[in-house]
């Protein structure tokens, strides 16, 4: 076996309900599959309102805060977990800007969206974060502990 740079680091990625609505969910995760990333969780979820509360909770001043809990609860989103060096930074680099039509080509958002409040899909913004939002989002026993036999030809 190759040398493995085993640094890992995950991020919660959802696709939200708009993404979903959509038929966007196979594109979507194709990009993070082709990027070299690694699955560790996966389920399709109806968003409890105190789930998204919480999950936005830093938001809960912003004017916003109400639409965007309406939003998220408003269909079922895919939620998962996705590992590998460097995915959270790198993540929300295919994700794309939270404003759509500042997100460059290529990018999630980029392709697929318009406005803010219909962004397609969330990617968490850092390490510390990403473990949070994992834990919030996913009970013991969901995430598989695999490595995907492919890794020496990626890492
Ligand atoms: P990001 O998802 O890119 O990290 P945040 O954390 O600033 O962006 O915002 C979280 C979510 O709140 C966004 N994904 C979007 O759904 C929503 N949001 C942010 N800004 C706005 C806005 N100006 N209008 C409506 N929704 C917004």
């Amino acid at each position: 076996r190759l040398t493995v740079n085993a640094a890992s680091e995950r991020s919660y990625i959802m696709i939200k309900p708009d993404g979903v609505q959509r038929g966007l969910v196979g594109d979507i995760i194709s990009r993070f599959e082709r990027k070299g990333f690694a699955l560790k969780g996966l389920k399709l979820f109806q968003t409890p309102q105190d789930l998204a509360e919480e999950h936005y909770s830093e938001l809960k001043e912003r004017p916003f805060f109400p639409a965007l809990v309406k939003y998220i609860v408003s269909g079922p989103v895919v939620c998962m977990v996705w590992e590998g060096p460097g995915v959270v930074a790198s993540a929300r680099k295919l994700i794309g800007a939270t404003n759509p039509l500042n997100a460059e080509p290529g990018t999630i958002r980029g392709d697929f969206a318009i406005v803010s409040g219909r962004n397609v899909v969330h990617g968490s913004d850092s390490p510390a974060n990403g473990e949070r939002e994992i834990a919030l989002w996913f009970k013991e026993g969901e995430l598989v502990d695999w490595e995907p036999t492919v890794l020496p030809w990626v890492l």
